[in-house]
């Protein structure tokens, strides 16, 4: 398939995917087209093979949420807003959080909205130290979506989760770091680097170890102990018989690095 709204770029040779929001005059924001796209985009870094992917926003914001002007407020035609949901937004957090790979944000500018909750359902947040994170909603008379009201809470308790939603003030990439929002905060221009070192290592690592890793984590968010410690056995049965479990331990063993091939 042909992308205009993003970019998908997948390096056969380190099986690291790049997805690239691509509107970038107007901030990366989500048309229904670019929900399309970024569904097909994700089909195909399934079948690829690959082992990390990074989503990044091309200009000088990452995404600002629902493309406002892409909505029908026509008397009698105007867009429920629910149906939008349920038809792109929603499977498209849900998806990234099932992903059986780390995904990886690399935050290059602003993240507003969807934009920034879609940021934190990626598994590590990478921002660059001039992005920022904008829960606005409020500023057009909305809630937080897109798990915005989960993710938030989870992240930095609820009396910043409140505040970042209610204000709707711009949270930089450095406070966010320091609140535990995201992994880290790096120099603007580091930042494309810094995602590119993070993915190439992680695809080395034991691709199904660390779905499992997802699962469970955030599994734990609604579990009792009883529940996830039932989870978690039940995950190291299944990745005790993993081709990368018997290499990491012969890897030990032997004394030298593993060679990992996410199976
Ligand atoms: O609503 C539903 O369908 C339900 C689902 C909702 C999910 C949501 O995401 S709701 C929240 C939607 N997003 C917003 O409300 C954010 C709106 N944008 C802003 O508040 C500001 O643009 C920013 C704070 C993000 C950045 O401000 P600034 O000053 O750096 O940039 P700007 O000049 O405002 O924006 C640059 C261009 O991008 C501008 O276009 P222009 O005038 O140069 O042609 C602006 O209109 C455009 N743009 C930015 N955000 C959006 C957008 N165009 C459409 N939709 C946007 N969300």
């Amino acid at each position: 398939m042909s992308y205009e709204a993003i970019r998908l770029d997948i390096d056969t040779s380190s099986r690291v995917a790049t997805i690239t929001l691509n509107r970038p005059d107007k901030l990366n924001s989500f048309t229904r087209a670019m929900h399309e796209e970024l569904a097909a985009a994700l089909g195909e870094v399934e079948k690829s093979g690959a082992r990390a992917l990074i989503l990044t926003g091309s200009g000088r914001g990452f995404c600002a949420g629902q493309d406002l002007a892409d909505l029908d407020f026509t008397p009698g035609a105007m867009t429920d807003l629910g149906d939008l949901i349920d038809a792109h937004f929603n499977p498209l957090i849900r998806r990234l959080q099932a992903l059986p790979l780390p995904v990886i944000a690399a935050v290059n500018g602003t993240a507003a909205g969807a934009g920034a909750n879609l940021a934190l359902a990626c598994d590590i947040v990478l921002a660059a130290r001039s992005a920022s994170f904008i829960q606005a909603f409020v500023k057009i008379g909305l809630v937080p979506d897109s798990g915005g009201t989960w993710f938030l809470p989870q992240c930095v308790g609820m009396a910043r989760a409140l505040g970042l939603a209610i204000t709707g003030d711009k949270l930089s990439a450095e406070k966010a770091e320091s609140w535990g929002l995201i992994w880290q905060a790096v120099d603007d221009q580091e930042l494309a680097a810094a995602a590119a070192t993070l993915a190439a290592q992680l695809a080395q690592q034991p691709t199904r170890a660390i779905a499992g890793i997802k699962r469970a984590m955030r599994a734990g968010a609604t579990q009792t102990l009883d529940q996830q410690l039932d989870l978690e056995r039940d995950l190291q049965r299944e990745l005790g018989a993993s081709h990368d479990y018997a290499e990491g331990v012969r890897a030990f063993v032997e004394k030298r690095a593993p060679r990992f091939e996410g199976r």
